[in-house]
């Protein structure tokens, strides 16, 4: 196995020539307007696009010219992306401050295939999970798998926290059109209680099952609400503990912390260190997608994002669609300052793919430094957020149109619907459009005279335009797309993280919250006054906690 470069050896983002160039090249072209880049070229529309997969990406409304283009995937060779992404699909332990292998692409690795992780090929492990998954969601959509009483399974509820929640909600919600409607699923993963209380409050837990996903399985979140889920089933079922066999099944790698939960590890359904929470969802974590869409329809998924695999590591940059989604990120954030990317669906089943996103995208890049622990020497991760279309129109759109700051967006839309109804399709499409026009091309001053306003009112009518965005098309939303769409923006996080020389798979950033609230909760529940040592405003808050909360 060809080693990975010591961290102290790795290129440091910012000293490349490419950056440099860019930094000049951007001072030339930072006030040039997408309207001139269009009227010098007209055929730029179709040659700013690029269709691979049934994904047509069209970046042209991007403030780029072809020297930007090259430049950026100069700074893509010289940072070492070709080499990164041989050294990911080789199982080189990239995620070196966790000293793990970062092998998602093994989970979509078709069988006979083999990737290996310290000596051992992994993917027939891969293949048996998703074996046992099927058999044992096969027997829940069929009514074969009978809860304790005799009932069958009417209800699966998720219960996991970050990376163990929001890939199954968003797939869920993605693909409910090919779901079995005659099960409800629903997802617990705040411990707020209310979202336990609500999930469960119309259900019978003779017909309830809970999934239990949690890699680590000893997240606070996700036990609490584990506890309070089997006390609820319990609580339904006479107190029965051989109950439990019947109710729960576990996501884990983590078989000994399932068994002490009283989980059957005949019942557990195994992942590895070398998936990464937001990395899991088409792991033994995407269980709850199985049961919903079936097992075929989970290997077309699983297919899709191996499409999207083989197109990022074999394509040439220059015709990359995660490798050039990735690099406009890089140039509207270091260059022009950007601190957002706006993620907007035009798909009503997508409403959560912005929320899953956030997770991929900021928890993977939102670093402060480098791989060789030194401050970074620009910005990272811009915040990723957003809302489907054309929701999103009738609300912060103003803002993207016509606010100060510079928001480039991402929209997503499908050519055929999954629901035709009448003229919904052509309506919403045509929005998507207009938009992505409105924004590259707004409406100058002449334009808003000529229409008769007067001229008090021509600033607040015009539209400076010069917005950038991309077009994501495909042809409709099935599993096999969602599986491309999603590896996509994992593929896009990656080329970002290379470029940044950050470690995209790690999260040190949520340890400190989690550690100092194990420290508060006995201060919250201690009987006695507790004596506090934190800073008077902690001090205080936890000191009126606990008069309002008695
Ligand atoms: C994701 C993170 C994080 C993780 C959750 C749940 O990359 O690591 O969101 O998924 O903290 O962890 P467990 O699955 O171990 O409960």
């Amino acid at each position: 196995m060809a080693t990975l470069e010591t961290p102290l050896e790795a290129p440091k983002a910012g000293q490349h020539p490419a950056w440099k160039a860019l930094k000049e090249h951007y001072a030339k072209i930072r006030k040039l307007h997408l309207r001139k880049l269009f009227s010098q070229d007209p055929a730029r529309g179709d040659r700013l696009a690029v269709e691979a997969l049934g994904i047509y990406l069209d970046y042209s409304k991007n403030r780029i010219t072809d020297e930007t283009l090259r430049l950026l995937l100069q700074l893509a060779e010289e940072s070492g992306l070709r080499a990164k992404i041989d050294a990911m699909f080789r199982g080189d332990k990239i995620n070196i401050t966790e000293d793990r292998s970062v092998l998602h692409v093994a989970l979509r690795a078709p069988k006979g295939t083999s990737i290996f992780v310290d000596g051992e090929d992994v993917v027939p492990a891969v293949h048996a999970v998703l074996d046992k998954m099927a058999g044992f969601s096969e027997r829940v959509r069929s009514g074969a798998w009978k809860g304790h009483t005799g009932k069958r399974v009417r209800n699966v509820i998720n219960v996991g926290i970050g990376g163990s929640d929001l890939g199954p909600v968003m797939a869920y919600e993605a693909l409910r059109y090919y779901s079995q409607r005659d099960l409800t699923f629903r997802f617990v993963s705040n411990v707020d209680g209310t979202d336990f209380a609500e999930a469960v409050r119309d259900l019978d837990p003779a017909e309830t099952l809970f999934i239990i996903s949690s890699k680590t399985f000893t997240t606070l979140e996700t036990m609490t609400n584990a506890h309070t889920a089997r006390a609820w089933s319990l609580a339904g079922l006479n107190g029965d503990e051989t109950s439990v066999a019947k109710h729960f099944v576990a996501v884990s790698t983590n078989a000994k912390e399932v068994a002490k939960f009283g989980i059957d590890t005949a019942n557990m359904f195994e992942f590895w260190d070398w998936v990464g929470g937001r990395y899991s969802m088409d792991s033994a974590i995407g269980l709850s997608t199985m049961i919903a869409i079936g097992p075929d329809k989970f290997r077309s998924l699983l297919d899709g994002f191996h499409q999207m695999d083989l197109h990022f590591r074999e394509t040439p940059f220059d015709r990359n669609l995660p490798v050039l989604l990735g690099l406009l990120t890089v140039w509207y954030t270091d260059y022009f300052g950007s601190q957002t990317v706006a993620i907007l669906p035009y798909e009503q089943y997508l409403k959560r793919f912005p929320a899953y996103l956030q997770q991929l995208t900021m928890e993977s890049n939102g670093k402060h430094v480098t791989l060789d622990g030194t401050q970074v020497a620009q910005d990272t991760s811009p915040v990723y957020w957003g809302e489907p279309g054309t929701n999103g129109q009738h609300s912060f759109y103003q803002l993207i149109h016509q606010g100060t700051r510079l928001i480039p967006c991402d929209f997503i839309a499908f050519g055929k619907p999954l629901n035709a109804i009448g003229r919904h399709h052509d309506i919403l499409l045509a929005n998507v459009f207009a938009q992505a026009e409105a924004l590259a091309f707004g409406k100058t001053p002449k334009q808003v005279k000529a229409e008769g306003t007067p001229d008090w009112l021509v600033p607040h009518r015009v539209f400076e335009g010069n917005r950038p965005s991309n077009t994501i098309l495909a042809e409709r939303l099935t599993p096999e797309t969602l599986g491309k769409l999603i590896a996509l923006y994992e593929h896009s996080v990656f080329t970002q993280g290379v470029i940044w020389n950050v470690d995209s798979f790690d999260q040190w950033g949520v340890e400190l919250g989690k550690v100092l609230a194990q420290r508060i909760v006995p201060e919250l529940e201690s009987k006695d006054e507790p004596k506090l040592a934190h800073d008077t405003s902690t001090n205080n808050l936890i000191r009126r906690y606990r008069t309002l909360s008695r």
